[in-house]
């Protein structure tokens, strides 16, 4: 395939189509990362990511992000920033540092600053009072979900070039402790991509995912010549296997993923999870991954779907 792009979530799908525009016109998947990943931070109508999305336990909004260019591994990331209107793109110009590439809050804040990217206060009035009317409820810090299944855009995408690279940003779990970090800005766990094999992306509880570094561990199996489809799945059932042998009960966690030639894989431990794909054959559209005990089923999202879907 010459072209192939794939998100996390019907939140993506703007993203995606923007992503679809570039990478038919010859882009380059750098550019279509950035743009179609700060356009999802940039609609409020996505209670997960961006602006006016899910502030921590003190009603702060607390950001990250990264990025990994599958050409040379190379990867910037940020975590825990506030007030920052385009985490992603801090995340890509940091990757072009071979040290100093990850930054956490006030170090992060500074070089964004220095650099000239653009601050904004990123709550508003739904979400402050989405958190005071959760923070009235009981709630276990200990056992905290992912907000509706989905808290992250993640993308992985394939350009005419060959060239791979993959884009998360998160508010990360709703309610989560001040400078509580979670999956997405940490590589290997959240993100991995390498152009030789593809790449890979995870959503869900971070805590449980960064146990089993989850995007690398679907990466390995790719580079092991296994199919793209069984990687995810077998990464996912095996991390819950692991898990299932010390009676934990693991958190929400998806995965998306894309090889060197613009084929998709996914999964999850949810009954259901939607992702966009668009590619040189299709353009962007909504698929469902439906989890039939740990079998996937995947198939496109139809008008009934789509209207009865009340999530990001
Ligand atoms: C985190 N993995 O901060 C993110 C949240 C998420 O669907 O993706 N939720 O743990």
């Amino acid at each position: 395939m010459k072209y192939s792009m794939i998100g996390t979530w019907k939140m993506a799908f703007d993203g995606i189509k923007l992503g679809e525009n570039i990478l038919k016109n010859n882009g380059n998947i750098k550019d279509a990362i950035d743009k179609a990943i700060s356009l999802t931070e940039d609609n409020p109508s996505f209670n997960s990511v961006g602006f006016g999305s899910l502030p921590n336990i003190e009603g702060e909004l607390e950001f990250d992000a990264a990025f990994m260019d599958g050409n040379d591994l190379s990867f910037g990331a940020i975590c825990s920033v506030k007030n920052i209107k385009n985490p992603i793109k801090v995340a890509i110009a940091l990757s072009k540092f071979k040290r100093n590439c990850y930054l956490s809050s006030i170090g992060a804040e500074k070089f964004a600053h220095i650099n000239k990217f653009e601050f904004k206060n990123m709550l508003n009035d739904d979400c402050i009072n989405r958190w005071k009317h959760e923070i009235k409820n009981n709630f276990d810090l200990d056992n905290l979900e992912a907000y509706d299944g989905h808290d992250t855009v993640c993308m992985i995408g394939l350009d005419s070039n060959k060239n791979m690279a993959v884009g998360v940003s998160t508010s990360g779990l709703f309610l989560k402790k001040a400078g509580r970090v979670g999956d997405s800005s940490v590589i290997g766990s959240g993100f991995y991509c390498d152009s030789l094999v593809g790449g890979a992306a995870a959503t869900g509880v971070g805590e449980d995912i960064m146990k089993g570094c989850l995007s690398i561990s679907i990466v390995n199996r790719m580079k092991l010549k296994q199919d793209i489809q069984s990687s995810c799945e077998d990464a996912i059932k095996e991390h819950t296997e692991r898990f299932n042998l010390s009676k934990y009960k693991a958190g929400s966690m998806s995965v998306i993923a894309l090889d060197k030639n613009g084929n998709f894989g996914v999964a999850t431990n949810r009954d259901e999870f939607p992702f966009v794909v668009t590619n040189e054959f299709s353009q962007t559209k909504i698929l469902i991954c439906k989890n039939n005990n740990s079998k996937m089923e995947i198939f496109e999202a139809d008008e009934k779907w789509i209207s009865n879907y009340k999530y990001d």
